[in-house]
């Protein structure tokens, strides 16, 4: 097999575990090469901690679009994440545009918020330009609280304790039925969390569920996107790569609430990465 190429569009956090520093790890243990396009690099992510530096690599991304192109590479996939400004998104979109192919995979994270709220850092402008750069994808993995900034409806409408209402969403942020959709938070029991996932080349939707732990932690968003964008260019279906990526962030969700982490650090992942690995081991 060919090892598929990412390109990854994140910031890089040195401290608390979240977007590059999970994408990174994630991709290589499923087997895929990540080729990372740093937006920013910060001390340590937004969220639990205050005073974090952040260093803009906003004007290194056209240039690194520019010199990929010239030297011919080409990517199975290309996975957005966390964006820090709204030159980012647009830049973003560009690079899109830049290297897509009908063979490639746009999986765009449309990270912006958690808990009903927008994160400290987004603007309602970045908002919006987070939902044009949503028109490109292929695959869309919002929460429930970027689902209801991306409609445009206030979160506590947007219910997803039934299957009727979370397929209702599923469809309406698909836009026509363009882009496949797997949306997070899902929990149709008590003891079950999940996705909904709208397949468009399906034209299906259908539910994944994996134990429900109690905690929340950072970076579980990235983890689960990671696994999904891993497990598509590993060749799996939607619905098994969402069924995949519950499963891996439920069991890295026990063992970080087991070892009674600070949860401003993020998911103990590290340590059960090699499960990934099993599941796509050539031997
Ligand atoms: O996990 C999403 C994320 C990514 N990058 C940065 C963040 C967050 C969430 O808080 O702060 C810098």
């Amino acid at each position: 097999m060919t090892t598929p190429r990412v390109a990854a569009i994140h910031d890089l956090s040195g401290f608390g575990r979240c977007s590059l520093s999970i994408v990174m790890p994630t991709l290589s243990a499923m087997g895929v090469q990540c080729c990372p396009l740093p937006t920013a690099y910060l001390s340590t992510h937004t969220g639990g901690f205050s005073g974090n530096t952040f260093l803009d690599l906003t004007d290194q991304m056209a240039p690194v679009t520019a010199h990929w192109k010239n030297e011919g590479v080409t990517f199975h996939a290309v996975y957005t994440g966390f964006m820090g400004s709204r030159a980012q998104i647009t830049l973003t979109a560009d690079f899109i545009r830049t290297f897509k192919t009908e063979h490639t995979c746009v999986v765009i994270d449309p990270v912006m918020g958690d808990h009903g709220k927008p994160y400290r850092t987004y603007t309602p402008e970045m908002c919006a330009a987070m939902g044009e750069l949503a028109a490109l994808a292929d695959v869309l993995t919002p929460n429930r609280t970027e689902a209801a900034i991306l409609l445009g409806i206030p979160y506590e409408e947007l219910t997803l304790t039934n299957e009727d209402d979370c397929r209702k969403w599923a469809r309406a942020l698909s836009l026509n039925g363009t882009r496949s959709v797997v949306l997070t938070g899902v929990s149709l029991a008590d003891d079950t969390v999940g996705a909904v996932c709208y397949d468009r080349n399906k034209d299906e939707v259908a539910f994944v569920q994996a134990k429900k732990v109690g905690e929340q932690f950072h970076g579980t968003g990235d983890l689960f996107a990671s696994v999904l964008t891993g497990a598509l260019c590993r060749g799996e279906t939607l619905h098994n790569a969402a069924q995949l990526a519950s499963d891996f962030v439920s069991r890295v969700a026990a063992r970080t609430t087991a070892q009674e982490y600070p949860r401003r650090e993020g998911v103990d992942f590290e340590p059960l990465l090699w499960h990934l690995g099993k599941h796509f081991s050539e031997e």
